[in-house]
């Protein structure tokens, strides 16, 4: 009797096992084929980490919390699907916070999840341990934001956190999980039923059939087309579409920063070197996946000539982006992918090419400007200036168009921008929509674990130092990154001195010649010193071949830089005149 009975236990015991929030959270993201998250451990969420691990995910621990989300928000406009960024609570989520706001402005997929202190003492504000009210803190600077108080709603909570974060506009969502949360236990057979699959998270917009008609009219009507790609329509992975259209359409075309290698940037059609003159003469412009934003100057003013003479086409899943700057004569609304497949199919086999009075100009202005460009990117002076610097890099990536090309700074972005041909689609993250510093290592690192390509990043000195801790971070999970750090001694240049003439040096200067190749050293990666492109080239060919993290400290003349790079238009003038 007594052997019956601890058999009867026994088997009871296993109809009740148990779960718990920790693992329904990691069970929920791998049912969802989301299989890496990018954060920094600590209370509440270090088990989390762990037990992911265990489950087979992909853990990358980060030095600080906003590279972590910078990683994650890279990765999700690599891969579609909602990068993971895991934080503790208060600090470790708001440090978090400025990626998720920056992945929501960008209109990248990420998920912060954040763990928070418990509810009833931090309604009440009694001072818990990290104690923040998160939610309401996140609300306004993303997407969306949820929080799961019971176990049996971890399913359906990273389901809405998937759906938000990738359907129609892309951006960022926060998931809110309390500390209490992850210990509660439940049926493991319910558990697993109570999460969710969720089906086609991203669904086809497809565009009215008359919006279709409309644009194509207006294409068609024009005497001077222009098309400008950006990065919606890299991060739609539609690339044989998008170039049959452009291909079809002849219609000479824009990259912005992140759309460039969606065509090659050697394509016939590319307008890129002659881009003043085609933002100033397009009598009709079409904008796929791109915003008419500061960075094209919201569609008016001296940019872009004669105010009210043209008409713009624009392609965009999000409906109120239509007429948010200017008139938009020709919206469709839908993905992309859809809207251009429509638009190839009603175009047929006989559609007119554009007039070559227009595209000759452009041919004839690309080979000027072009011509220019060439005669200052091959020289081997001491010390290099940003051509001769960027002029090896740029021959780099033209042999390795599979590189990943990562890219922040001031003038070391503007010039990099202009200088390096990218070669295929998403070869190319940069400062993107806010310009922002210090997206650089995160950037590399989710680059670099999501596509197992060579990374190449291009970083100002004063870019890289916002997240330079990170290259330990690149040492220790062994990536194949190579940084080449454009060291001009400071912000702009490195020239600069006190006007006050005073004991401190000016706010924009670095202490001279810092050996930030020894950092990468600290980290047994490899350091590299050099101060001409032959150098140049050398090191980083090195590093590209044999896969090992390295940092490249790149000698730039501290005069060669300019102010703001190209955009010290932007800097407010003092009205006030010095004493
Ligand atoms: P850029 O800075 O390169 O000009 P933006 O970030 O300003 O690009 O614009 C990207 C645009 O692409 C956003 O307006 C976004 O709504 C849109 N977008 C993103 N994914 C898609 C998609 N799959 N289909 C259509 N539009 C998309
Ligand atoms: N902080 C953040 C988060 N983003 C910013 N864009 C800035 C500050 C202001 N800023 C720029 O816009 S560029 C830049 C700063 C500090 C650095 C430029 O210096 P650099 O590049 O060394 O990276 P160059 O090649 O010397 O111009
Ligand atoms: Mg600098």
């Amino acid at each position: 009797m007594s052997s019956m009975n601890v058999a009867e236990t026994h088997s009871e015991a296993e109809s009740q096992a148990l779960t718990d929030g920790f693992h329904l959270v990691i069970d929920a993201l791998k049912l969802n084929d989301i299989n890496t998250i990018y954060g920094v451990p600590g209370i509440p969420i270090t088990d989390l980490g762990r037990l992911a691990q265990v489950e087979g995910m992909r853990v990358i621990s980060f030095r600080h919390e906003q590279h972590a989300g910078n990683a994650a928000s890279i990765a999700g406009y690599l891969t579609q699907k909602p990068g993971i960024c895991l934080t503790v609570s208060a600090p470790g989520f708001l440090n978090g916070l400025t990626a998720l706001a920056n992945a929501t402005t960008n209109c990248f997929p990420m998920i912060l999840i954040s763990g928070s202190s418990e509810r009833e003492i931090v309604d009440l504000q009694q001072g818990d341990y990290e104690e923040m009210d998160q939610l309401a803190i996140a609300k306004p600077l993303c997407k969306a934001a949820f929080r799961v108080l019971h176990a049996e709603d971890i399913g359906i909570g990273v389901a809405r956190a998937i759906r938000a974060a990738v359907s129609g506009r892309p951006g960022g969502v926060y998931l809110d999980l309390p500390a209490k949360l992850f210990a509660q236990t439940m049926d493991s057979v319910a558990g697993q039923n109570s999460l969710v699959k969720v089906v086609d998270a991203a669904p086809r917009q497809l565009p009215a059939p008359e919006s279709i008609t409309r644009a194509l009219n207006v294409l068609k009507s024009a005497k001077k087309p222009l098309i400008i790609l950006g990065k919606g329509a890299a991060y739609a992975q539609v690339d044989q579409t998008i170039k049959d259209f452009v291909e079809k359409s002849g219609v000479p075309y824009l990259p912005m920063s992140m759309a460039k290698g969606l065509l090659p940037d050697d394509h016939p059609q590319s307008a890129g070197a002659a881009r003043s003159l085609v933002l100033k003469e397009a009598d009709v412009v079409m904008l796929i996946g791109a915003r008419l934003n500061w960075l094209l100057s919201h569609g008016k003013g001296k940019t872009w000539g004669e105010p009210g003479a043209k008409k713009f086409i624009q392609v965009d899943i999000e409906p109120r982006e239509m007429d948010s700057n200017v008139w938009i004569a020709a919206p469709v609304v839908g993905d992309i992918g859809s809207s251009l497949l429509e638009m190839n199919k009603a175009m047929g086999d006989k559609w007119a090419k554009p007039p070559v009075d227009w595209t000759n100009a452009i041919q004839e202005r690309k080979d000027v400007n072009l011509a220019k460009m060439a005669s200052k990117l091959m020289n081997n002076q001491v010390p290099m200036d940003f051509h001769s610097a960027l002029g090896a890099l740029r021959t780099i990536v033209k042999q390795r168009p599979d590189t990943i090309l990562v890219n922040e700074g001031a003038n070391t972005l503007d010039f990099a921008r202009s200088i390096i041909d990218v070669y295929k689609p998403r070869k190319r993250l940069d400062v993107g929509t806010w310009g922002i510093m210090g997206i650089g290592m995160g950037a590399a690192i989710a680059a670099a674990v999501e596509t197992g390509e060579r990374v190449l990043a291009v970083e100002g000195d004063s870019a890289f130092g916002f997240s330079g801790m990170e290259i330990e971070t690149i040492c220790r999970y062994n990536l194949p990154v190579c940084i080449v750090v454009f060291n001009n001694n400071g912000i702009y240049r490195g020239t600069d001195v006190n006007p006050a003439g005073g004991a401190d040096v000016a706010p924009t200067v670095f202490v001279k010649d810092s050996r930030y190749d020894l950092m990468m050293q600290a980290f047994s990666g490899v350091g590299a010193y050099v101060t001409s492109a032959d150098e140049l080239t050398q090191a980083v060919n090195e590093a590209l071949d044999s896969g090992k993290p390295t940092l490249v400290n790149a000698i730039i003349d501290e005069n060669a830089g300019t102010e703001s790079g190209r955009i010290g238009n932007l800097n407010p003038q003092s009205v006030v005149t010095k004493k």
